[in-house]
């Protein structure tokens, strides 16, 4: 009984994907997370930027689940009666029972409807929750666990909820409710064994176990069958956690992760394999003209220029054009994301560029917060006097401007010696002489609250990287997230990943990795590894993803020291291209983009939801009439042209010049590269969802 059919046009010219999807008239989805509407990591980017496509399948019967918070509700949602009777109903059945519960839309793309729960106003009933969560499933909350009680009001109260719906639909809509993370687990787990009539989909964005084990110094991916889970999860004080997110996966029609990768640790920490993987994708918005994205790039690089002339302000000894700007950013998880690696690796490719007497200089940014008491004094001098020089030259110009214009009235030109008197030389001088400095330019912008037991600032005092003239790899660490109304660096982080040339994330744990898949959807190169979802990814539908500007560490069988040297090389590489090159490069890297477009990859989610009917509801629908067929093996061509690696010596257009002003023409004969590689694509682009096992 399949009612309508989704089309969406490849923007590679590929012929549409055309399929089958589910009556939504008959259904109504739920996803439940404790990140609608709250940000707290990457949860609530998946949520946020898979809403369209969502409500454009779904309309009026999708709702999200969240917990409410006033901040986010006066800032984000639009308070508004539910326009469904039964929602309405279900909800004034919760007020009546004295719970707080607000209705309305996210304000956000797609402005999916979101129903919202005050966990606060709702603890009082908290010991008995614990004690009915007990007697159901045998799972104990200590009471010092403040995120675990709040995980057991939120999942109590959506469980209501749900039933309240349910039961006003006994012969339809059937109800599929999608959980999100072991926080939102209680909710599945008392639907369950409570056996109330919805089919159910678990999604683990990373396991409690897998993060908390990588961080600790273990060789995680080559013990991965070997830890008793039970004892390790005990040991870290976890195991209640533990316990609530794998009965989640175990009660769960559907079991899903976000990789191949994750799905593996799931399996050996959760002892259930995915049913299904559902990649992460981004809300895609393609520029109409190919070269605007390169525009922003030139516009949100001359911000940072600025600030860098800041910064360094008496040691600009090197050329700004020849300036590359690397970043990090992320949660603040040392090795798990990969600093250490990252750190020595600057080092190494600190000696090359000095050995190659190499004219590039990298200013690489670590965007990572951390405690601080502020920024430091001697950043924001910095910016002070830069500003005052830009003042002094701007007063100095309009004198001269004057004494010039009246020159030229008079029919002369006016004597250079003495276009400038003796003031305009003094003040030019004072600005000079404040420009100079005792100290070295600041390794960190802020002062830090554990300076000394800081994992990025004792690392890179122990490899002595401190900004000294002579080296080409300098270090600015942001330990705060980027804001547009900072005094030192006003730009948000889009703006500023524009700006950069390259990102780079060796991380050792990361179920993901939505920062190089923003970079590449921005037609920024990035550095990922293949211990990440998102490289994994890339590695499986790229043939050749370092031309596309997607570097790709081995962290997985090779050492340490070797992928450290990997990843030297490819940052060496990277400052050896011209500009010329690196602008065909984020050609490429953008034309990747629609690989993560949520307009293909939500057919994964489409599929856990056919797969969670068809198992819980199996006399109303079967799964084989509405998979659609799968043809496996897909990757996105390698380029037309050569790959543009600085040790090739072909040109990859006719025009080659090593003259850097000369090269911004290029992108037009990137536009026909484009084009070449479109007629290169012969297979469907993403053939479907791809099921990696059975219960
Ligand atoms: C973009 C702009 C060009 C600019 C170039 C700089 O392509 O459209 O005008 O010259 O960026 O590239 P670079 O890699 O040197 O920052
Ligand atoms: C997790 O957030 P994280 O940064 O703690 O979920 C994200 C969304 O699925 C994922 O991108 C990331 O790798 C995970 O680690």
């Amino acid at each position: 009984p399949l009612v309508r059919s989704l089309s969406v046009t490849s923007l590679s010219g590929f012929p549409p994907w055309e399929d089958d999807t589910l009556p939504v008239e008959n259904l109504m989805f739920f996803e439940i997370s404790w990140e609608v509407t709250n940000k707290v990591g990457g949860i609530c980017t998946v949520i946020q930027t898979k809403a369209k496509v969502t409500a454009d399948e779904w309309g009026e019967n999708y709702v999200l689940i969240g917990p409410y918070y006033e901040h986010n509700v006066k800032t984000q949602v639009e308070v508004c009666e539910p326009s469904n009777p039964a929602i309405k109903k279900a909800m004034d059945s919760m007020k009546h029972r004295g719970f707080q519960v607000c209705f309305g839309r996210w304000l956000i793309e797609g402005n999916p409807y979101v129903l919202l729960f005050d966990i606060g106003a709702a603890a009082w009933n908290l010991d008995r929750w614990k004690a009915e969560f007990w007697d159901t499933c045998y799972i104990g909350i200590p009471h010092f666990d403040s995120e675990s009680n709040d995980a057991v009001i939120f999942g109590s109260l959506t469980a209501m909820f749900l039933k309240e719906l349910a039961d006003q639909f006994p012969d339809g809509p059937n109800l599929i409710a999608q959980f999100h993370e072991w926080q939102a687990g209680v909710g599945l787990i008392l639907c369950r064994i409570r056996q109330y009539p919805i089919a159910t989909i678990f999604t683990t964005h990373a396991t409690l176990l897998g993060r908390y084990l990588c961080a600790g110094n273990v060789d995680f991916y080559n013990l991965l069958d070997k830890f008793n889970v039970d004892k390790e999860a005990g040991e870290r004080q976890i195991y209640h956690r533990y316990c609530m997110e794998r009965a989640s996966a175990h009660c769960a029609h559907v079991f899903a992760t976000v990789s191949a990768i994750t799905a593996v640790e799931a399996e050996n920490m959760i002892k259930r394999k995915p049913d299904v993987v559902t990649p992460n994708g981004l809300n895609i918005k393609k520029f109409s003209a190919m070269h605007e994205f390169q525009n922003l790039h030139a516009l949100y690089k001359s911000r940072i220029q600025e600030f860098i002339r800041g910064h360094f302000y008496g040691h600009l000894d090197f050329n700004l054009e020849k300036t590359l700007f690397f970043f990090t950013a992320g949660r603040y998880e040392f090795t798990n994301k990969g600093a250490d690696l990252f750190i020595e690796a600057l080092s190494r490719l600190n000696f090359l560029l000095r050995v190659h007497k190499s004219d590039v200089t990298v200013v690489v940014f670590f965007i990572m917060p951390a405690k601080t008491h502020n920024f430091n004094v001697e950043t924001l001098k910095g910016q002070a006097v830069r500003k005052q020089l830009w003042d002094t030259a701007h007063l100095v110009k309009e004198k001269f401007g004057k004494r010039l214009y009246e020159a030229l009235l008079k029919g002369e030109t006016p004597d250079m010696n003495k276009i400038f008197d003796r003031d305009d030389l003094t003040i030019m001088k004072r600005a000079i002489y404040a420009t100079q400095r005792q100290t070295l330019p600041p390794v960190t912008t802020h002062n830090m609250l554990d300076d000394s037991n800081d994992p990025i600032l004792s690392t890179i005092r122990r490899i002595g990287l401190f900004n000294n003239r002579a080296d080409r790899v300098k270090i600015v660490f942001h330990p705060e997230f980027l804001s547009s109304t900072s005094p030192l660096l006003p730009m948000d982080y889009e703006e500023f990943v524009r700006g950069c040339h390259l990102g780079v994330f060796p991380s050792y744990y990361e179920p993901w990795g939505y920062t190089p898949a923003e970079c590449t959807v921005m037609g920024i190169p990035s550095v990922t590894t293949n211990l990440s979802g998102f490289g994994c990814f890339m590695q499986e539908h790229v043939a050749d993803p370092t031309a596309y500007g997607i570097y790709i560490v081995d962290r997985r069988f090779r050492s340490l020291d070797e992928s450290c040297n990997q990843l030297t090389q490819f940052m060496f590489g990277f400052c050896k291209q011209s500009r010329r090159q690196r602008i065909i490069q984020r050609n490429r890297t953008e034309r990747l983009s629609e690989l993560l477009d949520w307009r293909y990859l939500s057919r994964y989610y489409m599929y856990a939801r056919h797969l969670a009917l068809s198992k819980a509801f199996p006399e109303k629908f079967q799964l084989d009439a509405i998979v659609p067929p799968l043809i496996e093996g897909f990757k996105y061509p390698r380029p037309a042209s050569v790959p543009p690696s600085p040790s090739v010596s072909l040109h990859s257009s006719p025009h080659q010049s090593d003259d850097e002003e000369e090269d911004d023409d290029e992108r037009y004969n990137e536009d026909e590269e484009a084009e070449k590689d479109r007629r290169n694509i012969k297979a469907p682009f993403f053939p479907g969802p791809i099921p990696i096992g059975k219960n």
